[in-house]
């Protein structure tokens, strides 16, 4: 069968477990709407299947595990149709993310390589994270005019310090050390040993249990190098005060994080910076999905997002030209009107 007739998801149910491997090897298996649906529908199905007892979400073939979402087609969604398609697909992918949340059977997703966006989002609401040496993790939509969604505001708000707002201004990558450190994942696992440990989950065999079997001990990781300084520029309130802060610190690190910080949208990292104070104050998952949503629904059908995702992944100049183009230029009240409720019958909702 050629990659055109295969499913961009291949749902299986193999012995005790339920398997989702994303299967778009082309896009680095970024998720559009079909592979959400064929995941939600798998996932709402074995939720009460007594054969089900475990999920495993991976990747099929070549590179893995997931680079984000089809943001490609929310901007055209947004330029074309006036965001309906881009809308739907956020409520959808959030749906997705919140049943995995609050799945009542183990999930174990392996972060097998490229862990971005909608691919964090899959795999954070698990409740066993494999990292491995492939493992690249990063929340890097500061560079695409949007903002750390998925749940990014949930878990990045929860990391020790300041970890949160650091990964979610400069999108900064994490190995699998680092993630296995911050807790992103659970286990660290030799890329070697994954097919056996899969194959003891579809055995029936308790995941703690095969995990902690394969698991090894990473190098050190390179992220605790920078926690200090991370500490203490990102503990400042303000976009402005961090960029001031970070000014005044003669450190290459400082300097390298500062023109890092100067190409990211200034709108995203605002938004970005209110979100994680927000979302550490909700008590519910649900509750941060539907902060999310508002906000994507917004920042969806602004031109910074149309404009990153232009400068990014369609021309691959990297040189987008933000508006406002300055933090100076992002006002109070511009923020306030991302977070605003919704009108009632457009807000988010989970799955029953
Ligand atoms: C920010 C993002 C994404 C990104 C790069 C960013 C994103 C995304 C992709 C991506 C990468 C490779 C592909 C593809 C998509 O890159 O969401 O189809 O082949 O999906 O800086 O948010």
């Amino acid at each position: 069968m050629s990659e055109a007739e295969q499913p961009p998801v291949l749902v299986e149910r193999r012995g005790a477990a339920g398997v989702l491997s994303l299967n778009r090897p082309r896009a680095l298996h970024a998720l559009n709407p079909e592979m959400i649906a064929l995941m939600a529908r798998a996932l709402l199905e074995w939720r009460d299947d007594p054969l089900v007892s475990v999920v495993i979400i991976d990747h099929a073939e070549g590179r893995g595990f997931c680079a984000g979402g089809d943001v490609t087609a929310a901007r055209r969604s947004a330029l074309e149709e006036g965001g309906a398609g881009a809308r739907r697909f956020f409520f959808d992918e959030y749906r997705l993310n919140h049943l995995l949340y609050t799945y009542p059977k183990p999930v174990v997703s392996f972060m097998d390589g490229v862990t971005m966006g909608g691919g964090v989002g899959i795999s954070q609401p698990a409740r066993y994270r494999v990292a491995t040496t492939n493992t690249m993790f990063a929340m890097p939509e500061a560079a695409i005019g949007l903002f750390p969604d998925v749940g990014g505001g949930w878990y990045l708000s929860r990391l020790s310090g300041r970890l949160g707002p650091y990964l979610a201004l400069t999108g900064a990558r994490m190995n699998g050390a680092d993630c296995l450190w911050a807790g992103l994942a659970t286990h660290h696992l030799p890329v070697a040993a994954l097919a056996q440990a899969k194959a003891r989950l579809i055995d029936g065999e308790a995941p703690g249990r095969v995990l902690g079997a394969f698991a090894d001990q990473p190098e050190e990781a390179p992220i605790t190098g920078q926690l200090i300084p991370i500490l203490r520029h990102f503990a400042k309130p303000t976009l402005e005060a961090i960029l001031a802060s970070l000014a005044e610190d003669d450190s290459d690190w400082a300097a390298k994080t500062l023109a890092t910080l100067s190409a990211r949208c200034p709108l995203t990292c605002k938004v970005a910076l209110r979100q994680m104070a927000q979302a550490l104050r909700l008590e519910t998952f649900a509750a941060n999905m539907a902060m999310e949503y508002r906000l994507a629904a917004r920042m969806v059908m602004l031109p910074d997002f149309a404009e990153g995702v232009r400068a990014v992944l369609i021309d691959k100049d990297n040189a987008p030209v933000w508006n406002p183009a300055t933090p100076q230029g992002v006002s109070d009240a511009m923020i306030d009107a991302i977070f605003a409720p919704l009108p009632a019958d457009e807000e988010w909702s989970p799955y029953e």
